[in-house]
């Protein structure tokens, strides 16, 4: 698990939910943002974030298990408004997993029949 906090002045997400950066947002809610990924990997590719810095999903789980509820809840809204509400919720956990932004952030990956190919 990485650090907590309530903000992250050098993290991106954390910057795109202040609006310094743009996004393609699709959703939003209070607590959570979707925008589309800047690089796809199928029709459907969003992420859903909250908006308060949490590093990744089992610091969220455990500070927070209430907005991670929240986050899910975006997934499926986006899929169903996306696509047809079928997805895979994927959230990379540490460098060695693919998690390159260090503010938690599920992929919602839809659109497609998709395959199983995580390695
Ligand atoms: O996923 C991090 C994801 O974030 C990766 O799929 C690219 C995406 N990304 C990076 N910068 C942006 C911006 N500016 N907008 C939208 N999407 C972005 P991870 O699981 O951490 O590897």
């Amino acid at each position: 698990m990485t650090s907590v906090s309530a903000a992250n002045a050098d993290c991106l997400f954390c910057k795109i939910v202040a609006g310094q950066l743009p996004a393609d947002v699709v959703a939003s809610t209070e607590r959570v943002v979707a925008f589309r990924d800047i690089d796809p990997k199928a029709p459907v590719h969003v992420l859903v974030v909250p908006k308060e810095h949490h590093g990744d999903v089992a610091v969220l789980a455990a500070a927070d298990p209430g907005l991670l509820a929240e986050v899910v809840a975006l997934a499926d809204r986006v899929a169903g408004d996306l696509a047809d509400g079928q997805f895979r919720l994927i959230f990379n956990s540490g460098p060695h997993a693919g998690q390159s932004v260090f503010h938690v952030h599920g992929h919602v990956i839809s659109g497609a029949r998709l395959g199983w190919t995580p390695a």
